[in-house]
């Protein structure tokens, strides 16, 4: 056993066992109160799930094993004493819960270096037989699936394995498909909008420096900007659609490529990573609608309020759970201020920013009219060259696989059942008014 499993398996055996215990001689015992209401708006603020890599508060934004993104930018690793953090560190952290030192993020690295060499040909062939023009969340989500001819998963569960040691096995499944996705996600992008002009790995370089590079790049810049877009979208908390389906389909002892492709499936819905796709969509269709790409703030107020008219939505406004401006918007617009202040899509982010908000309050019903993720995410990417923005919800992907597979890891070591909860007929809840 490698020396990272090791030290899982030491950290998570106490915890395990504090599960089994809770389960054991509390199960009786009443922890929330929950409304109608909240079952019927998409169960929001119910705890329904038990999650260590990542807690979301209101107010404040996420916390990744109790640090903030800002703690992180100082206390994980750096490819530079003033850059952004590695997400080979942020993995380290949220599998272990222990922030990691040089040595771990290397060891981490030269891993997924190692594990990324072996993907077999017939993946690609998945992709190639997609149309060009199937959107890259398609050909994402098939080259999952089609990796999971690798899975020792499903061969672990025919050779009759103890339950409780269904984490190895999910480690290594976890490892290999982390470590080949930046391949699929580059192998697709420049098949898509490069001709299929393809660039080689390169095995000396971190997991994000080389998608930067094998997407053709390759400046320091971009580089720093694919670190830190990994790190900030890694993870956030148990319940967002990704992490939750994939989490479900995990419940079953599928594997972790069925159970990731579950949790990509959710994502590529605008309501959720999507939505950085159709933030673009709307800012160039606003440029092009309103005849001039340095539209005044009164001209995106009025487009603003067109768009709630005809009954849509304004992507990258909006959370089902932050109430103020999502920290992950402020670290990326404060990026592009240290390395490209006053590009035109930066400068018209922070217009839409100064009026989009008065607008969804005034509707009175939006809970939270402040940008999230997605807001700035594109913009960031256009102004360094990455503006074929069908491959942003991909980039997410990516990224977000760290978070949601990390947590597969430690259903299996907690041993968590198959989730199945009770559904009623309407019949069932008015005739709780009745009452
Ligand atoms: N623009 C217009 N209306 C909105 C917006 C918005 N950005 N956000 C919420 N609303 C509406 C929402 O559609 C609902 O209307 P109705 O009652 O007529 O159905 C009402 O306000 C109340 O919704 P909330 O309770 O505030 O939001 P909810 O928790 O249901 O949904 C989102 C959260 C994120 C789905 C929602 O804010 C949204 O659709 N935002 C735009 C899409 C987006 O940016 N998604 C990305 C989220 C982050 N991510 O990366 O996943
Ligand atoms: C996410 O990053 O998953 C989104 O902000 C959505 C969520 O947390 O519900």
């Amino acid at each position: 056993m490698d020396y990272l499993k090791k030290k899982l398996l030491d950290i998570a055996t106490p915890e395990v066992e504090s599960v089994r215990k809770l389960v054991k001689e509390h199960g009786d015992t009443v922890i929330q109160e929950i409304t109608m209401g909240q079952v019927l708006t998409g169960m929001k603020g119910i705890v329904g799930l038990l999650t260590c890599t990542s807690k979301l508060d209101p107010e404040e934004g996420i916390r990744f094993r109790g640090y903030s993104i800002n703690e992180l930018k100082e206390k994980l690793p750096r490819m530079h004493d003033d850059g952004e953090p590695l997400p080979e560190g942020i993995f380290y952290l949220m599998l272990t819960g222990e922030l990691p030192t040089n040595e771990d993020v290397k060891y981490v690295s030269n891993q997924w270096a190692q594990r990324a060499q072996s993907i077999p040909s017939h993946v690609f062939n998945v992709i190639e037989a997609l149309p060009i023009d199937a959107h890259p969340m398609i050909q994402f989500n098939n080259a999952i699936l089609a990796m999971s001819t690798e899975s020792q998963f499903r061969k672990a569960h025919l050779t009759g394995m103890d339950k409780k040691d269904y984490w190895d096995p999910m480690y290594e499944g976890v490892m290999d498909l982390i470590a080949r996705l930046p391949v699929i996600a580059a192998y697709i992008y420049r098949r898509v909008f490069h001709n299929g002009n393809h660039i080689a790995a390169d095995p000396s370089l971190d997991w994000a420096g080389n998608l930067a590079h094998m997407m053709g790049h390759s400046s320091e810049e971009a580089k720093r900007l694919m670190r830190l877009y990994m790190v900030i979208h890694s993870d956030h908390e148990g319940g967002n659609v990704s992490a939750h389906a994939t989490h479900l389909v995990g419940s079953a002892l599928s594997n972790p490529y069925y159970s990731f492709a579950a949790g990509m499936n959710g994502l590529a819905g605008p309501l959720h990573g999507m939505a950085n796709q159709d933030v673009m969509h709307w800012l160039n269709k606003l440029k092009r609608e309103i005849g001039t790409d340095d539209p005044s703030e009164e001209q995106i107020k009025k487009y603003a309020e067109e768009t709630i008219a005809k009954g849509q939505v304004i992507p990258g406004y909006g959370h089902a759970v932050l109430r103020k401006t999502d920290p992950r918007f402020q670290v990326q617009l404060d990026f592009a201020n240290k390395y490209i202040p006053d590009t035109p899509y930066i400068k018209l982010a922070n217009k839409i920013y100064n009026v989009v908000p008065e607008v969804l309050k005034s509707t009175g019903k939006v809970q939270n009219p402040w940008p999230n993720v997605d807001a700035i995410s594109g913009s960031l990417l256009t102004s360094f060259g990455i503006d074929e923005y069908r491959i942003y919800t991909v980039l997410f992907g990516v990224s977000r696989s760290l978070g949601v597979l990390t947590q597969l890891i430690w259903d299996r070591l907690y041993g968590l059942p198959i989730e199945r909860p009770k559904s009623q007929n309407l019949q069932w809840f008015e005739d709780q008014v009745k009452n």
